[in-house]
């Protein structure tokens, strides 16, 4: 086994028999000391299990450093002495003098909680204890070449394997979540032939799709902080150990690349800013079928990890672990503290605009369920689909296709028809929603009138001129429910010319985009 050290050394090394070959001739105190001699135990045919990654002490400010993280520990205790006894000279000591100290342990976990030192003395494994460096063939004490400073050289103990684990699952449940959610986003709008959008719940789209733009909203601070955590990773040494490394580093580029696609795409669509507005729905379906593979081959790889590093994790705090710690640096409950709450404040600040008593907070949403004529938003005007104006006089609506009768009636006749009222949202596909009452004429009702088959379908045609979302289909359980309507009127007044004057469908548990404004007529199939 082969403990790698944060400066590119190693600070233990255990090996199950002798094996003189096993450091002859690597090179001691270079920043790829580590890596050479991980090389090195792999090249004799020995099997390398990695330790955690530690902060070695080649110096004395690293001495200080790794005492501040475990200022209760042995070693902690061992330094303050040192230090009081360094104080006690004014400066004629020399300050690294203490490295020859027996007791001085030259490790401590990054984050004071791992608490595993297996390579102590050697033990039962026969290992053999060492400084950093690798000098524990030849006997010489080594030191590391440290850059204080070095700004490429990352040093937080925040890139840890838990922190990325805590990240990485949390990561894992917003995107599992967004693709589901997404996936019946699609198949509501896209049926294949297996599926046929449920009529029931009444709220099941509007909370599904809600649910992804939440989730997708909060996985933004999580990724950009996971991206942080684990890049260092990215330029570990060795590149490539294996094939089974070689997949898990590719399946990184469509994992990460994916997922800052579908984040960048989803938040541009939802503020209403389209640069590609046609590509979207198939770049992003498509994205996320790439994503969530990469996100398995991810899991896959990475589990035993995750599970040993969150198991472990029963840890006492150590003094300084709530926050920030005694060397003013972030604690790792202090950072994930972080991004969670941003991730939080992010998803609250946004759901307003489909949860009416958080309204007030949508302060990121792009729409407020309340604001508009009428009380709710217009995403689409009458006017930006070439519809200026609808003449009453000359409006029909025809019900036609598979029927005995067709029909066609005006709104006067529409309106003495028997009118039914319902309570339903609009929930846009963008996120936002809006609850109001409507009161029209049921489709069944129609469909009945004109004699249309038992299990009949159809598909609603508006008056606009421009294609997009013109028509809409009205599968089966759909088009016979009670509440699925031709509304005239919402909130007790005819609908406003933006909100599809003189007639629009309405239907529970439908994407707002299947809720067409200015029917103008209705294809049974
Ligand atoms: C900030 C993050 C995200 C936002 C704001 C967002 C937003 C949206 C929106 C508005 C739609 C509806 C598009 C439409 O029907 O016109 C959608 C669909 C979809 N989203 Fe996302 N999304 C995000 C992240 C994700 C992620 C991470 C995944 C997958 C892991 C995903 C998977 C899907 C899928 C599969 C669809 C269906 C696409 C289709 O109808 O063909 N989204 N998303
Ligand atoms: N004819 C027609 N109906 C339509 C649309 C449209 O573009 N044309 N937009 C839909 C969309 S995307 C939504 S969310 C709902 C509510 O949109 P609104 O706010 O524009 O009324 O109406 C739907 N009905
Ligand atoms: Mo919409």
């Amino acid at each position: 086994m082969l403990g790698p050290a944060h400066d590119g050394g190693w600070w233990a090394a255990g090996l199950r028999r002798p094996e003189p070959a096993a450091f002859l001739g690597v090179p001691t105190s270079t920043s790829r000391t580590g890596a050479l001699q991980h090389a090195r135990l792999r090249r004799l045919g020995l099997r390398v299990a990695e330790l955690p990654p530690m902060r070695d002490v080649d110096r004395f400010d690293d001495a200080q450093e790794v005492a501040a993280l475990v200022p209760t520990s042995r070693f902690g205790g061992a330094l303050r002495r040192v230090e009081v006894a360094v104080a006690g000279r004014a400066g004629s000591g020399d300050p690294t003098a203490p490295r020859s100290s027996g007791s001085v342990s030259s490790t401590a976990s990054p984050s004071g909680s791992a608490g595993s030192a297996p390579a102590r003395s050697g033990g039962s494994a026969g290992s053999v204890p060492a400084r950093s460096g690798g000098s524990a063939g030849s006997g010489l004490p080594a030191r590391q070449p440290v850059k204080p400073g070095n700004p490429l050289r990352p040093r937080s103990r925040l890139h840890d394997e838990r922190t990325a684990a805590v990240l990485g699952v949390a990561l894992g449940v917003c995107l599992t979540v967004c693709f589901f959610t997404g996936l019946f986003s699609h198949y509501a709008q896209n049926p294949p032939p297996w599926f046929r959008l449920p009529a029931r719940p009444a709220g099941l789209y509007r909370a599904t799709q809600s649910l992804h733009v939440a989730t997708g909203i909060a996985s933004i601070p999580l990724l950009i902080a996971k991206l942080w955590v684990v890049y260092p990773k990215l330029f570990a040494w060795p590149p490539l150990r294996d094939v089974a490394h070689l997949f898990e580093r590719v399946s990184l580029v469509p994992l990460i690349g994916g997922s800052l696609f579908l984040v960048a795409t989803g938040l541009s669509n939802v503020n209403i800013w389209r640069p590609w507005q046609f590509g979207f729905r198939p770049g992003h379906y498509w994205a996320a079928w790439i994503t969530i593979g990469a996100l398995v081959v991810h899991a896959g790889a990475k589990w035993a990890t995750t599970r040993r590093v969150l198991r472990r994790g029963g840890a006492p705090p150590q003094p300084g672990e709530l926050g920030v710690a005694p060397d003013g640096a972030m604690t790792r409950r202090g950072f994930l503290g972080t991004v969670l709450a941003a991730s939080g404040l992010l998803t609250l600040f946004t759901v307003g605009q489909t949860v009416a008593p958080l309204r007030r907070l949508a302060l990121l949403a792009p729409r407020r369920p309340n604001v508009g004529p009428q009380g709710f938003p217009v995403n689409r005007t009458a006017r930006s689909v070439g519809l200026d104006h609808v003449d009453l006089a000359a409006y029909r609506l025809v019900v036609d296709g598979r029927v005995r009768r067709r029909l066609e009636l005006t709104y006067d006749e529409l309106r003495r028809l028997p009118q039914h009222e319902a309570t339903l949202p609009i929930a846009c596909v963008e996120g936002w929603s809006t609850v109001q009452r409507w009161r029209g004429v049921r489709v069944r009702d129609l469909l009945a009138t004109a004699g249309a088959p038992a299990h009949a379908e159809a598909t609603a045609v508006s008056l606009q001129r421009s294609p997009r979302l013109k028509t809409a289909d009205v599968n089966r359980w759909h088009a016979h429910d009670r509440d699925t309507l031709l509304a005239l009127d919402v909130n007790g007044e005819p609908l406003s010319a933006d909100h599809g004057f003189p007639v629009r469908l309405v239907g529970p548990d439908r994407p707002g985009v299947l809720q067409t404004k200015w029917v103008g007529r209705l294809v049974v199939r």
